[in-house]
């Protein structure tokens, strides 16, 4: 087979030292005495890549020999990370290709860095997606990833004078070695025109769409590897001109039009759309989604004709995982495909639609829910609305026939009638899917229990949970091989493929000597994570302090600004001479806010003014730092995790559907301050609760709370200690000196506050004397930090992909030979 002839690809320092000056030279044409770091980075990460893509060929191979049954996973984001350090780690040749290197004085960590990484996503939704390829390739499922090839991913984040501003992220420029463009596998996408219908010969009704425009999708494949062996592919759709224009027949004029033409239709993958923006009318992205869905789809279909099978068993060979309802519109696409351009019956087309895709939510959040206005849908999709009503009016007929009511059957129909009309994609989603899921048991349940309720209590059998989970080999033993060395030494290597194997960490807890070890690693990368403050934010910070981390999307429901009051008050506790009991503290913030939210971005500008205030005040600044670390990206995230003492996870209970970075943090040995809000509960029950800082309301009293009427001006003029920082937001002492800089958010706290910031705030700022309390105790410290890493088996997402295995894809793993 290919695969077997491929194995001259060597893994022994000498071959990766020949192929890579191999590439140096008749990929890039370059000699060593002449090289930029970006041909060594080129030519290293090609020589990389053939093997990486060697291991997809196998996998490929020894899937299609099985016939094994496979998943394909719809995601508009994923964010990959770094490939280069992460397929060294995968393919184990980590110390050959490190040895290779330095034999020719080149440096592998200085190559490793000069990586733009693909930042196709927002965050947590588009980092799990490549959690779960990670997973998916380790385990030997059947999988391929299916996205948007956007040519500008997330904003790059600046900060100007306190602000954030954003550059559009080039990551493209210098070339992208790591994925293979197929130019022959490539799809005709229709948009706009009109259908026409009409009845056949055989007397049989058929609908045709006359489209308005028709672009062709290209795909780009990029190789995702497991652990040891598996390679799967991530294949991303590029939109290009269906024409290829032909000089001769046009004249100068036409020429340039033909040109433009070629310009409009390669827009619709140009740029990634921020979330937590409001993108209902945004007609690009609804073409984006459509798009990329289409291409998967016909590419699916294809796939499946061209093994011989036949469409009727569709549903048997592929689950369709949608991650969140961005690719929801696959529901009617599929519809249409079966229907009009292969000729089948609307019950067969249904049976086949409804048991191929399983819908993952990951918001509960209203302003979120994505809906799609029948005027828009209609103008882009005509064919597609069509197929919703007709779903919708065979689905509301079944709950009339069931007895339902016209305020139930008015509340779960996939049309909205409120206002301007709109189709509600996460109806579209759950009528369509064969399963539902949300991405930590709280959330499950609020699904089932609140935004889903009407579903839930008609299918119950259809809802089920699947916990989010981190690819560990990339958050620990890549980013942190201090500590991965470390629990080695210990207890082996198995945990790289099975991390409840680290159980066997704690009998070690009150080890004193292990104790003295483990805090030695922490320091060592809290000292290079200073390096980074330093040259990134230009904050000096002394290695001893307590590093008390919120890395995450700037938003208010995740209150970033509840850690910034209380930093304010232990600033004014401090200058009132009352500080004795505050442990040295450095409070460091990162994240990107979305462009058009404007609380999102004042959030930022206050903890910069924090910062600057705090920074450069002699009275203050050996006991506290503020630092706003610009550009959260993977790359800098693989950084922070392994320097965290504390991970802040203070969302408002019942928000954050489950968070992934609090997995990240405890498994790097930081202790988490947290609330009862997504997978925070979970870990809790994971790590104890004696090892775990909880504070704030429950989902339930938070609820509790909003029925009775929130009045959060009581707090204000009741808590003495709340009107102090809040009147200081609005002092000039921040910003400046103008007092009306943060009004906007003193106004909002004390007349809204709709996330209970002043409601939490006396119990966070007690959880916190309690952290000073037991930072003091380094021994009881270490022992909890080690506990919490060794209790973290769960949160892998080896376990989440098996958990999608057994409860929702009925996927079995192929056993692979090497
Ligand atoms: C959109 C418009 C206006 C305001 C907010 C939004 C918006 C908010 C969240 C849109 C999408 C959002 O969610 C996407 C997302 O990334 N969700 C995250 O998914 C992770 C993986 O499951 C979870 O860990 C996070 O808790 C969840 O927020």
């Amino acid at each position: 087979s290919i695969g077997e002839n491929a194995s001259e690809i060597g893994r022994s320092k000498a071959d990766i030292k020949k192929d890579f000056l191999h590439k140096l030279f008749y990929h890039l044409g370059r000699v060593p005495a002449l090289t930029t770091d970006n041909d060594l980075y080129t030519a290293l990460a090609l020589t990389v890549r053939d093997r990486a893509l060697r291991q997809f060929v196998r996998s490929t191979e020894q899937f299609a020999e099985k016939d094994a049954r496979g998943v394909a996973y719809f995601s508009a984001e994923f964010l990959p990370g770094p490939h280069l350090g992460n397929n060294l780690l995968n393919l184990e040749i980590m110390e050959e290709t490190r040895q290779a290197l330095a034999e020719l004085d080149l440096d592998l960590d200085h190559i490793l860095e000069q990586e733009v990484e693909p930042g196709l996503g927002n965050g947590g939704l588009g980092r799990l997606a490549s959690c779960y390829m990670n997973s998916m390739a380790t385990l030997g499922i059947p999988a391929i990833g299916y996205g948007i090839r956007y040519e500008f991913g997330i904003f790059k984040q600046e900060i100007r004078e306190g602000w954030q501003s954003e550059a559009t992220d080039k990551w493209l420029h210098y070339g992208n070695p790591w994925e293979v463009m197929r130019p022959e596998i490539s799809y005709e996408v229709k948009f706009g025109g009109r259908t026409e219908a009409g009845t056949s010969k055989e007397g049989k009704y058929f609908v045709e769409w006359h489209p308005e425009s028709v672009i062709k999708g290209t795909a780009y494949d990029t190789p995702i590897l497991g652990y040891q062996s598996n390679g799967i592919i991530m294949r991303l759709w590029k939109a290009e001109a269906v024409e290829s224009f032909d000089f001769s027949i046009y004249n100068m004029g036409d020429y340039y039009r033909a040109v433009e033409k070629k310009l409009r239709s390669e827009n619709i993958t140009k740029v990634l759309y921020p979330n937590d923006e409001n993108l209902s009318g945004k007609e690009l992205r609804l073409k984006q989604q459509y798009f990329f869905v289409s291409c998967s789809l016909q590419d699916m279909i294809h796939l499946h004709l061209l093994q011989g099978r036949r469409l009727n068993e569709f549903h048997e060979k592929f689950s369709v995982q949608l991650n969140d309802t961005h690719p929801s519109i696959a529901v009617a696409e599929l519809m249409r495909l079966l229907l009009d351009e292969h000729d089948m019956e609307w019950d067969d087309a249904w049976h086949i639609t409804s048991h191929t895709f399983a819908y993952t939510n990951h918001t509960l959040l209203p302003e979120a829910l994505e809906k799609w206005s029948i005027s828009l849908l209609g103008r882009i999709l005509p064919r597609h609305l069509e197929l919703i009503y007709e779903i919708n009016s065979r689905f509301l007929e079944e709950l009339r026939e069931k007895g339902l009511n016209g305020e139930q059957i008015a509340r779960m129909s996939l049309i909205d009638d409120h206002g301007e009309q709109a189709v509600r994609m996460a109806h579209l989603a759950t009528v369509g899917s064969y399963k539902v899921n949300g991405v930590s048991a709280l959330h499950s349940r609020l699904l089932k229990t609140q935004v889903l309720n009407d579903f839930a209590k008609l299918w119950p059998e259809k809802f089920t949970n699947v916990t989010n989970g981190v690819a560990h080999r990339r958050f620990l033993a890549l980013s942190n091989p201090r500590l991965a060395s470390l629990i080695t030494e210990k207890i082996g290597d198995q945990w790289l493929t099975d991390l409840t194997s680290f159980r066997e960490l704690e009998k070690y807890a009150g080890d004193p000597a292990f104790q003295q070890q483990w805090r030695k690693v922490k320091l060592e990368n809290k000292k290079e994570l200073c390096k980074l403050l330093a040259e990134r934010a230009g904050v000096e910070v002394d290695p001893a302090m307590l590093f008390d981390v919120q890395v995450k999307r700037i938003h208010e429901y995740k209150r970033q600004h509840l850690k910034v009051l209380h930093i304010i008050d232990l600033y004014l506790r401090i200058k009132d001479g009352k500080g004795e009991d505050i442990a040295a503290s450095a409070f460091i913030f990162a994240g990107k806010a979305a462009p058009g939210y404007f609380m999102a971005k004042l959030i930022i500008r206050l903890i910069t003014a924090v910062a600057d205030l705090i920074n450069n005040d002699e009275e203050v600044n050996r006991k506290l730092k503020v630092v706003f670390l610009p550009n959260f990206n993977v790359k800098q995230a693989q950084r922070v995790y392994p320097a965290a003492d504390l991970s802040e996870q203070i969302s408002m209970a019942g928000k954050e559907a489950s968070g992934t970075g609090n997995m990240k943090f405890a498994l790097n040995g930081a202790l988490t301050i947290g609330t009862l809000d997504g997978a925070n509960v979970e870990i809790m029950e994971e790590v104890g609760e004696e090892n775990f800082f909880l504070f704030g309301q429950t989902t339930e009293e938070v609820q509790e709370t909003k029925r009775k009427g929130y009045r959060p001006y009581e707090f204000y003029e009741e808590n003495s200690n709340i009107r102090r920082v809040l009147d200081f937001l609005v002092s000039g002492a921040l910003g400046e000196g103008d007092p009306e800089l943060f009004r906007p958010l003193f106004n909002n706290l004390v007349q809204q506050d709709q996330y209970q910031l002043l409601k939490d705030f006396r119990s966070y700022c007690e959880k916190k004397e309690e952290v000073f309390k037991l930072w003091a105790n380094e021994s009881e410290w270490d022992r909890r930090s080690i506990l919490n890493v060794a209790r973290m088996g769960k949160f892998s997402s080896d376990r989440s992909i098996r958990d999608y295995c057994e409860n929702i894809w009925n996927v079995e793993p192929v056993r692979l030979r090497d």
